[in-house]
């Protein structure tokens, strides 16, 4: 039988689609290959194809600094992509107000489980909403869920590096819902830029908030957790982290964790933690005796129907597979590379005669003191902008206007994601190192000189324009985890 098993099988090969219909196979080989990406996209849109190409060009060729960015995994981006959008699933697991949620509530609660466990944290003692759109909307739940309107809040202060919804107001307006519905008093960090706990403890012991909130946008170290504990339970008021920026390194345990101090804590899924654009609100079912709570009621209540309608279940679905990788064992040395790739960075800086907010950092985050090199951070934020290293410019301790601040902040989350090392730092420092003196020689001895004049320089600029070339060479060594190689179509360079 086996002598005739060969020629049956070459004549099968003569009648098989690939020798009847070569092109088609080959086409279809090719387009599931190179072509799995925006393929829908640029058929039936192909203007809005082009800005995205362009987008993941620049992405891809691009040192991406910014502190609270990140770069997430296919995985995400095809929940974000599925099915899930279409439905509509308002109320909790099991409690809906729509039918046909039998597959939504798998999602949710896997997403519910996953996140309870990337902190290690006991379901009996904590809960989590998974359902909020981001962070600020899952920062107005837990105000709208635990406090009473114009109840007394206390953030750190905007300009030293809080968030805008830890309850921020100018002189003139009150700026943020925390501060139009809840009465807010800020805490600050000292010229060092590290929170100062003492101005912290004696304002707080008179202003008597409801609730000290931890957290921060631009801050370069760990938090005095204890201290905080230690005043809240002296003035009854509830602790709130917002661990937006952190969290991905608390999961990674190279920071403290907050949960065994704070009451309620807050994050985003998309800076540290890589994943998608979304929040979650932690909250305590039992309170540190061991005694229940009503957290679960009214932080749910606050986001659904408070505050939100249908909850994003292809959100909830990116959320989930999410925090399965943060899960993993591989997700520690994520974090220690994060921190590690920032401190080395920092050190860099520092023994190039740069000078950083507080020295350095525990975390993710470099405050660049630019002022000190005369020069606003937002001329360096063009300038790095024009070489395609994307940062944001921030305010700095003793600056006095949040329009024209005296630093940039840094952040390397996203080139880690990327498989940047310490080594790597050398050539990033040389890079900003570089811009800076390019921007010392624009403005001469015109530190006045108007920002849309120091741009306006910028297209004649040909050490500009070799950086830009160098910054996108090294760039494009490094893999993106949000796509393939192949799929970037503007590999070399993109169209002006
Ligand atoms: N705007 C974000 C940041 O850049 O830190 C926080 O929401």
């Amino acid at each position: 039988m086996k002598c005739f098993g060969k020629p049956l099988n070459i004549l099968s090969f003569f009648f098989s689609p690939i020798f009847l219909f070569p092109s088609r196979i080959v086409f279809r080989y090719t387009s599931l290959h190179s072509m799995p990406y925006l393929t829908e996209v640029e058929k039936v849109d192909p203007e809005l194809a082009e800005i995205i190409h362009r987008e993941m060009a620049r992405e891809y060729r691009g040192l991406e600094l910014i502190a609270s960015e990140n770069f997430t995994s296919k995985a995400v981006l095809e929940c974000l992509g599925s099915a899930l959008t279409n439905k509509y699933a308002e109320g909790e697991v099991g409690s809906r107000y729509y039918g046909g949620t039998e597959f939504v509530d798998g999602v949710e609660k896997l997403a519910k489980s996953r996140a309870l466990e990337a902190f290690k944290l006991n379901p009996s003692e904590w809960g989590v909403n998974v359902q909020p759109y981001s962070g600020s909307p899952a920062n107005l739940a837990v105000y709208v869920g635990l406090l009473q309107p114009h109840d007394r809040i206390m953030g750190l202060d905007l300009p030293s590096g809080g968030h805008l919804t830890h309850g921020f107001y100018t002189p003139k307006k009150r700026i943020s819902a925390s501060s139009l519905f809840y009465e807010s008093l800020p805490y600050h960090v000292n010229e060092d830029g590290v929170i100062d706990y003492d101005e912290l403890e004696r304002n707080a012991t008179i202003y008597r908030p409801k609730m000290i909130i931890l957290g921060a946008s631009a801050y370069t170290r760990d938090y005095d957790y204890e201290r905080v504990r230690a005043l809240c339970d002296k003035l009854e008021c509830l602790l709130f982290m917002d661990m937006a920026h952190t969290a991905g390194l608390i999961a990674g345990e190279v920071l403290k964790s907050p949960f065994q101090y704070a009451d309620v804590v807050s994050t985003t899924t998309h800076k540290s933690l890589r994943g998608p654009r979304a929040g979650m609100i932690y909250f305590r079912k039992t309170d540190r005796n061991g005694n229940a709570t009503d957290f679960e009621g009214r932080i749910n209540q606050a986001v659904f129907p408070g505050l939100q309608g249908g909850p994003h279940m292809n959100n909830i679905a990116a959320i989930a597979t999410q925090m399965k990788d943060v899960c993993s064992p591989a997700w520690k040395e994520y974090a220690k590379q994060v921190q590690v790739n920032a401190q080395a960075l920092g050190k860099i800086m520092i023994s190039k005669g740069h000078t950083l907010i507080s020295g350095g950092t525990d975390n993710h985050i470099l405050l660049w003191n630019t002022r000190v090199l005369n020069l606003t951070g937002s001329k360096v934020e063009k300038i790095l902008d024009a070489v395609n290293i994307s940062t944001n410019k921030n305010t700095i301790p003793g600056d006095k206007s949040a329009i024209t601040p005296g630093g940039i902040r840094l952040g390397l989350c996203a080139l880690t994601s990327r498989g940047f090392v310490e080594k790597d730092m050398e050539a990033v420092a040389t890079f900003l190192e570089r811009a800076i003196q390019i921007a010392l020689e624009i403005q001469g001895e015109t530190a006045s000189m108007k920002l849309a004049e120091f741009i306006a320089t910028f297209p004649s600029n040909d050490k500009l324009a070799a950086l830009r070339k160098e910054v996108e060479e090294f760039s494009a060594k490094f893999d993106m985890p949000s796509f393939n190689g192949s799929d970037i179509k503007y590999k070399n360079g993109i169209p002006h």
